[in-house]
């Protein structure tokens, strides 16, 4: 087939469009979490748009999917590309109310989580998470998370109808990405790791279904590190345990020492020279040991 420019979603057989209405139909007949899906065909920011949705008041449990992104974040002021359809580029709204906010940073570290579990499972690929979250195959990157946070109004929290603060998570995952596409070295997709299915309905919706399971366990059981096994389940995956770090602090300051642990708040724990430090944010390189 010779190859088409058209802007037809149908254009480029090998990335067919999402189905709304299938997706919705889906989620309507196992009424849980997620209560709202839309799949837009373009936007700047999945993320930036839940976060408008949350500010206006939207209840928990909206999900945007976007076919294309155009100011696609990263953390960091950094951004997220992946060409139309490649891959799957969606954000969720969650109102953990109840949840003390001092441990909602594990809420990334779960999404996390559910994304490794899902590609191994549904793709069957080798899918590891570095900390804090991204979702690695060997050395690279087939999916990253972005978590944002909007605080709730003082006059929600008073009411007895408290909808909580808000938590937006934004998902990428790369699909269908081809090697010319990749928008950094350090990047790969399902496709090239040779994943069993490419499809991305299927795998959109284990991820859905299986960050509802784990967020509901672990929000009814108070949100903490040992909430629904949260903290156990993070730190089998997690590939950064055990290996010596360089980390990029904000800031610029770097850290050097062994990660030993993910602490009860889900940060980083680092045995450097000078003793334990536990850090919130920052970048992680794995640094290979000589000989290794
Ligand atoms: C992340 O940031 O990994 C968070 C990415 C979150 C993206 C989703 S898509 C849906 C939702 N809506 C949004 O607007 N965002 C979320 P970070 O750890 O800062 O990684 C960004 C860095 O990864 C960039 O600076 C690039 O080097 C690289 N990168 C960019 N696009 C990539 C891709 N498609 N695959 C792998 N790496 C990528």
């Amino acid at each position: 087939m010779p190859a088409s420019r058209s802007a037809s979603p149908y254009a480029d057989l090998g990335r067919p469009p999402l189905r709304e209405s299938a997706l919705r139909r889906a989620f309507e007949l196992t009424p849980g979490l997620w209560r709202d899906i839309r799949v837009v065909e373009e936007t700047g920011s999945t993320n930036a748009d839940v976060l408008a949705a949350a500010t206006a008041g939207a209840p928990e449990g909206l999900v945007l999917v976007a076919e294309r992104q155009t100011a696609g974040r990263g953390r960091l002021d950094r951004s997220w590309v992946a060409p139309a359809r490649s891959g799957l580029t969606f954000s969720v709204l969650l109102r953990p109310a109840g949840v003390p906010a001092s441990n909602r940073g594990w809420l990334p570290l779960l999404a996390g989580v559910a994304v490794a579990d899902v590609l191994r499972r549904v793709a069957e690929v080798d899918a590891y998470l570095k900390w804090p979250n991204d979702v690695i195959i060997g050395d690279r990157k087939v999916a990253g998370l972005l978590a944002e946070a909007v605080p709730g109004r003082a006059s929600d929290l008073a009411s007895a109808h408290s909808t909580g603060d808000a938590v937006v998570v934004g998902i990428g995952v790369n699909v269908s990405m081809r090697p010319s596409e990749l928008p950094s070295p350090t990047a790969t997709s399902l496709a090239i790791e040779g994943a069993a299915t490419t499809d991305r309905d299927p795998v959109l919706r284990a991820i859905l279904r299986e960050f509802s399971r784990r967020y509901v366990a672990w929000r009814d059981s108070g949100g903490g590190a040992g909430a629904g096994g949260i903290r156990a389940a993070y730190a089998e995956r997690c590939l950064t345990l055990g290996q010596k770090v360089s980390v990029a602090l904000p800031g610029g300051r770097r850290l050097e020492g062994e990660a030993i642990a993910v602490d009860l708040l889900g940060r980083l724990v680092i045995r450097t020279d000078d003793g334990d430090r536990s850090i919130g944010a920052g970048d992680v390189i794995h640094v290979r040991s000589s000989g290794s």
